[in-house]
């Protein structure tokens, strides 16, 4: 039987691959782990909590106002990075701005997370997977000031690592350092993350399409037809693909890269700049589909290339195995 390697363990391994490591980096990831265990303890109690603990009105059984989980894991984060010293100021779904760390030890800290931190949370209520996903940048402000806009305004190539957590049948922590993925799968009787999906690599091709076909006659033409291919017997397979959609991304995402498949969330005409978010949902799944050998791409171009413009910027996002996504760029005629 082979020997279990338990997350905290391959990050101490991996340390020494990055130049000038001072194991900050792997501080942070061990936080986000213990944050995010932290988070698939909440979740699982999350129908109780919600439906019985909670009948009763706007407080639990201790007095304490009743709190939405995401919010709950919003603060659980927040509050594993500015105690951990490593990180000098965030960002994430839950907040209209950016929060610089006010402490000396964090305005002395070299990076920024930008994070989602219950992504799929209207999920939460009929018992369906949902995740967490972030991004870790090395700060652009100088040492020992207060974090900027800037520094949360880098371009998704710049990212040092960046993972997601999924809280499905299992949960699972999945992760990039620019040196492959690893996925690892928390062994709920010992409290460890445990290395499950050693150097993941995402099939070139696959069978499966996800999007939310609602939105079919209010796309782009060239997704309509790319759908219009995959659902035809006359495509690269000969026969239709599975329509995959669960209306979770890291779920979505999750599948595919395991299976071979491709993500699609186009612009639509109510949300013309898409619905997902570049800085928290689009950049580190980029990030980690590209190191596992597939593509990210908005239709037009890299999603690694955008320079941000704003916290909160949507873009679309075409995501998986390469063939796939190139046959759906070349649909969109890029
Ligand atoms: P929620 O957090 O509001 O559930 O949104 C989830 C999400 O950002 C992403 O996880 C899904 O893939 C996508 O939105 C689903 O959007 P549609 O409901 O428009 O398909």
């Amino acid at each position: 039987m082979s020997k279990v390697i338990t997350l905290h363990e391959f990050i101490l391994d991996r340390q020494a691959d990055f130049p000038f490591a001072s194991g900050e980096l792997s501080r942070i990831l061990n936080d986000i782990a213990v944050a995010s265990k932290i988070v698939s303890r909440d979740v699982r109690k999350a129908g109780l909590v919600d439906h019985i603990l909670g009948a009763q009105g706007e407080t639990n059984i201790q007095g304490e106002e009743q709190q939405k989980l995401d919010v709950i894991a919003d603060d659980q984060f927040i509050r594993a990075f500015q105690n951990g010293g490593e990180v000098c100021g965030i960002a994430s779904e839950e907040n209209d701005d950016f929060v610089a760390f006010t402490s000396e030890t964090a305005k002395n800290g070299k990076y920024i997370v930008l994070f989602d931190p219950l992504d799929g949370s209207s999920n939460i209520d009929v018992n369906v997977s949902i995740g967490t996903i972030f991004s870790i940048y090395r700060r652009s402000s100088a040492i020992g000031k207060l974090a900027n806009l800037e520094d949360m305004l880098q371009k998704g190539s710049e990212q040092i690592a960046a993972g997601y957590v999924l809280y499905g049948s299992s949960t699972m922590l999945v992760y990039t350092t620019g040196a492959g993925v690893n996925g690892f799968t928390l062994d709920p009787s010992i409290g460890e993350f445990c290395l499950s999906h050693p150097n993941m690599k995402t099939p070139n091709t696959g069978r499966i399409y996800a999007m939310n076909e609602g939105n079919i006659g209010v796309c782009d033409q060239g997704v309509q037809k790319y759908i219009a291919y995959c659902q035809s017997d006359e495509n690269d397979k000969g026969a239709p693909y599975s329509g995959r959609y669960i209306g979770s991304l890291v779920a979505d995402f999750h599948r595919n890269l395991i299976k071979g498949g491709i993500y699609i969330y186009p612009a639509t005409n109510a949300s013309p700049e898409g619905k997902l978010r570049l800085l928290y949902e689009c950049n580190p799944l980029a990030f980690i589909i590209e190191q596992a050998g597939g593509i990210a791409s908005t239709g037009k171009e890299r999603v690694l290339d955008i320079k941000p413009t704003r916290l909160h910027q949507r873009i679309p996002f075409f995501a998986g195995s390469k063939a796939m996504v190139e046959k759906a760029l070349d649909f969109l005629g890029h």
